[in-house]
């Protein structure tokens, strides 16, 4: 008998799918849709009219040229920064989005919203050098919303929050002439460079798409956070319930799904409103039941405990419940297919952005000026949806449990309280050998192969080698579904080390920080890790690394170059987008070593992810001349240090900039 192919690891979305042999899915479309084998590794250039053109054959590195005579190396490195430009124009967007709906609230254009975290307000500023003390809090919130948008159009000069990073790290930067001027100039100028007739240098096209994916990391991505911070609140750790079990069949039931979450946040309120409640009631629903999907879903995850249906890949399954009466998305990762399968139920999926729009879906677009009664709006369809539910979905009741809502703040505040929090305990217990490491686990959930699984395979490995771990986006519900993200976890699964640490501060081995854009909240991380000594006092050399072991978006090849080019070596699951040219490899892995202490690898096979992640963390302890590692033997002790590393630790200057 032929073994049946695992599509996901998440058991309830497997029985989801299995239960209707009939609908497809995107489990399916990957099956049948092999990728192209010349676009995959990074062989094609369709940038004009004269290709496409496939550079392949034997030693085509060296002999194949497009028509325009643009050699392998080249095309690679253009589809590389194109890749990255994209993916900084989506995070830019969003970061753009949050500002304006920060300024409409300065302005008093946008009463449904208000500033709910003053102290992030004050502390964004002090960043910017906006005076704050003594006025009112909506002047100060209209200069960081003035100010932060400078950071769009701006033609010369640096991004405001470039000087957030370690001065070392800059440094760097400033000497290979990688630090971003303004977020539109970058992404312009990445796609100007990459046409036909212009630069032909890897290594520069390569410089570019380092400038433009720190456009995101410091710019676009950062922005997003600090201002959804500030409007919506700064996350403190919060229990949640995570997997396509969180569906009530006697309640309406409402996704919102997407990156941006005004709307959401104004549903959340919403579906509180007890005339929603009584109008739910008056239709034969017991209640109103929210729950969220991918990145919206962590950001009202963080703040409210919402539930998480999960990431990526359960878009489809989650329809596929029946039990879903409204399905609201705003921006990035929406597959258009979920039209397709709510026609075959009662959902009704509702887009609210302009630049969303889908054949099929109602179109509710979003408005921060009237943005409750819109949220009421959609409450309201999803309730008058609720009679039309049809017994044909296929539902399950498993769910796990989970903890989320670290942000900097908290995890700065959970090692020493309100007036003693540091970094102090965290870096400590990485020099005595009790936390080997710290991994970055991030990235979506992949229908190419068991969705999740990766995710799963490398959180339990990492944990039980004493490595914590943050998570991010779609990993996080990854996590979250799998009941990893507990306290609990530590106890069972985690190595001696990590479990001890999480124990004394009652944390989870992976601490859940939020969405895609909340990346940047590693960065600022790292950075308070550096000024608090005794570890590297830049962000490269730290022991840590990122990993996004199925990612699938052109925002996470942004990421991970904001990741490298800060000094943190990233590892990408599947198989090479730039694999065609040894030359682009080469400048990802080896040469952006050298200048950034980060790293690009691709690297399809988990052990071997493992394996690399857990190598770059011992050889960072082992520059940083840290005990070498070993399960269960942990010391106080540094060994000692040579005089070169005590003068370098010596000059290295305090930094305050965060
Ligand atoms: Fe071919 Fe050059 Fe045109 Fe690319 S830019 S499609 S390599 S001719
Ligand atoms: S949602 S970018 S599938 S993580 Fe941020 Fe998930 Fe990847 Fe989208």
């Amino acid at each position: 008998m032929e073994k049946k192919k695992i599509r996901t690891a998440q058991s309830g979305t497997e029985k989801i799918i299995d239960s209707m042999p009939d609908m497809e899915t995107c489990f399916d479309r990957a099956d049948k849709m092999k990728p192209c084998p010349i676009g995959h590794e990074g062989a094609c250039c369709k940038n004009c009219h004269m290709g496409p053109c496939r550079l392949v054959g034997k030693d085509a590195e060296n002999t194949m040229k497009g028509v325009c005579g643009a050699k392998l190396p080249v095309v690679t490195a253009r589809y590389f920064a194109r890749m990255v430009a994209a993916g900084t124009a989506c995070h830019g967007d969003h970061g753009r989005d949050m500002a304006f709906t920060l300024l409409a609230v300065a302005e008093g254009h946008a009463k449904d919203f208000q500033v709910k975290d003053v102290k992030k307000l004050y502390r964004t500023a002090d960043i910017l050098g906006i005076e704050f003390e003594g006025r009112p809090v909506l002047d100060v919130a209209k200069d960081v919303a003035t100010k932060i948008l400078e950071d769009f159009g701006r033609q010369r000069g640096e991004m405001n929050f470039i000087k957030r990073a370690p001065k070392k790290t800059q440094d760097r930067w400033k000497k290979y002439g990688i630090v971003p001027r303004g977020m539109d100039r970058e992404i312009a100028e990445v796609m100007d460079r990459t046409t036909m007739g212009m630069d032909a240098d890897p290594e520069s096209i390569l410089d570019a798409a380092l400038r433009c994916s720190l456009a995101n990391g410091w710019g676009g991505s950062m922005i997003s956070t600090d201002v959804t911070d500030i409007l919506f609140g700064t996350p403190m750790p919060v229990r949640a319930e995570a997997s396509l079990g969180i569906f009530r069949e006697d309640e309406v039931n409402i996704i919102v799904h997407g990156h941006e979450p005004s709307l959401a946040e104004m549903i959340v309120e919403a579906v509180s409103e007890p005339e929603l409640i009584e109008y739910a009631k008056s239709k034969g629903a017991k209640g109103i039941n929210l729950g969220g999907m991918c990145c919206t879903a962590n950001e009202v995850l963080m703040r409210h405990g919402i539930a998480t249906a999960g990431g990526f890949t359960n878009q489809e399954p989650a329809i596929m419940t029946g039990l879903i009466d409204a399905f609201t998305v705003d921006v990035q990762c929406i597959i258009p297919a979920i039209v397709d399968v709510a026609k075959k139920f009662h959902t009704k999926i509702i887009t609210s952005s302009d630049k969303v729009k889908i054949p099929g879906a109602v179109h509710i677009p979003f408005d921060e000026h009237i943005a409750k009664d819109q949220a009421r709006q959609i409450v309201r369809l999803a309730i008058d949806n609720y009679p039309n539910r049809t017994k044909k979905g296929s539902f399950i009741t498993e769910k796990s449990t989970m903890v989320g809502g670290f942000s900097h703040e908290y995890i700065e505040y959970m090692q020493g309280g309100k007036y003693r929090g540091s970094f102090r305990p965290l870096n400590d217990a990485i020099i005595a050998g009790r936390v080997r490491g710290v991994v970055g686990l991030a990235g979506c959930d992949n229908p190419r192969w068991p969705s999740t699984g990766i995710h799963r395979y490398l959180a339990t490995e990492l944990i039980k080698n004493d490595v914590l771990i943050v998570s991010t986006g779609c990993s996080s519900a990854a996590c979250g579904g799998a009941g990893y993200l507990t306290p609990e976890m530590a106890l069972e699964n985690a190595g001696p080390g990590l479990r001890e640490v999480c124990e004394a501060i009652g944390i989870p081995p992976i601490l859940h920080l939020g969405a895609c854009v909340d990346n940047t909240r590693i960065l600022t991380i790292a950075t308070a890790m550096a000024a608090e000594g005794g570890l590297s006092d830049e962000i490269g050399g730290m022991p840590a690394v990122g990993i996004a072991p199925e990612w699938i978006t052109e925002k996470a090849v942004s990421i991970g170059a904001y990741f490298a080019a800060s000094g943190v070596p990233v590892i990408f699951g599947g198989e090479s987008p730039v694999k065609a040219s040894k030359e682009v490899t080469r400048i990802l892995t080896e040469v952006w070593f050298e200048r950034y202490r980060g790293a690009f690898v691709f690297e399809p096979d988990p052990e071997k992810m493992l394996a690399t992640a857990l190598d770059y963390i011992d050889k960072a302890r082992a520059a940083l001349k840290l005990k070498k590692y070993e399960p269960g033997k942990f010391t106080t002790e540094k060994v000692l240090m040579d005089m070169t590393a005590r003068r370098e630790m010596k000059a290295a200057k305090p930094h305050v900039g965060l």
